[in-house]
């Protein structure tokens, strides 16, 4: 080792011992600056460094459990539970008692309200009302246009008399002695006679030559004195026949 170089270490062994702090390479280089430009000596230990970032949470540790504490306070009432399976069939209860009990006066009111109307209706049906099947045919006995034949049959929750067969066409035909309507038009489209709910017709019983939408046009439909059918206008009036389902 050459001489210079021994003498430097020496030197430098001597600072440390002196010096109670750590010499630092800043020292060194300050007071040796030789050594700053010798090459391939390691520098002292820096300072310590300052506390890193703190860690994640550790596993919980593998130390004893504490003991079971006491049991907690008692919780409110739980909700009540669902209704419990229908019981056992009980036993047959006793025989009802059969009381005879007198007629009130609303029984004998009822009474005498029933006979009164089968006396009417009998008089209905003998004079003015055909029944045929379970429709009965009634005439207004006045004449008037067809919108007020449709109201005044509306009016008695009925509908205007529309023959369904030659039996009750010929019903429809006693219950007047003159010219009626029928529930029977073509205002919809021409030439195409239908129902009150537009339904087509089975059964027709057209005059000779009918219908033939006459001038200034025929649309409504009227039963003749022979039971034969001609198409008429609907503003002239005729008679109102209406058709009861009973
Ligand atoms: C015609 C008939 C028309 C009128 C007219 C007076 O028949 O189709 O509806 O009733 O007579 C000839
Ligand atoms: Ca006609």
């Amino acid at each position: 080792m050459p001489p210079f170089l021994f003498v430097l270490l020496l030197l430098l062994s001597v600072i440390q011992v002196t010096d109670s702090e750590t010499v630092t390479s800043e020292d060194v280089q300050k007071t040796c600056p030789a050594i700053a430009c010798c090459p391939g000596l390691n520098g002292f230990p820096g300072k310590d460094g300052r506390d890193g970032a703190k860690g994640e949470k550790g596993e919980p540790g593998e130390g004893l459990r504490g003991s079971q504490g006491p049991p907690g306070k008692m919780g409110p009432p739980g909700a009540p539970g669902a209704p419990g399976a229908p019981g056992a069939k009980g036993p047959k209860g006793d025989p009802g008692k059969t009381i005879e009990c007198a007629p009130s006066s609303t029984d004998s009111e009822i009474a005498s309200l029933r006979s009164e109307l089968e006396r009417i209706k009998n008089w209905l049906y003998f004079s003015l009302v055909k029944k045929v099947g379970k429709k009965l045919f009634l005439s207004s006995g006045e004449k008037m246009s067809f919108d007020k034949v449709k109201a005044l049959c509306a009016r008695v929750q009925a509908s205007v008399a529309t023959p369904r067969n030659a039996e009750e066409n010929q019903a429809i035909r006693s219950t007047t002695t003159e010219a009626a309507f029928l529930g029977i038009t073509d205002e919809v489209n021409e030439g195409q006679f239908v129902d009150m709910k537009g339904a087509s017709l089975s059964y027709t019983n057209w005059n000779e030559y009918e219908p033939n939408n006459a001038n200034p046009g025929e649309d409504c439909v009227v039963i003749l004195s022979d039971g034969k059918w001609n198409d008429i206008p609907c503003s002239r009036s005729f008679m109102a026949v209406c058709e009861f389902t009973v």
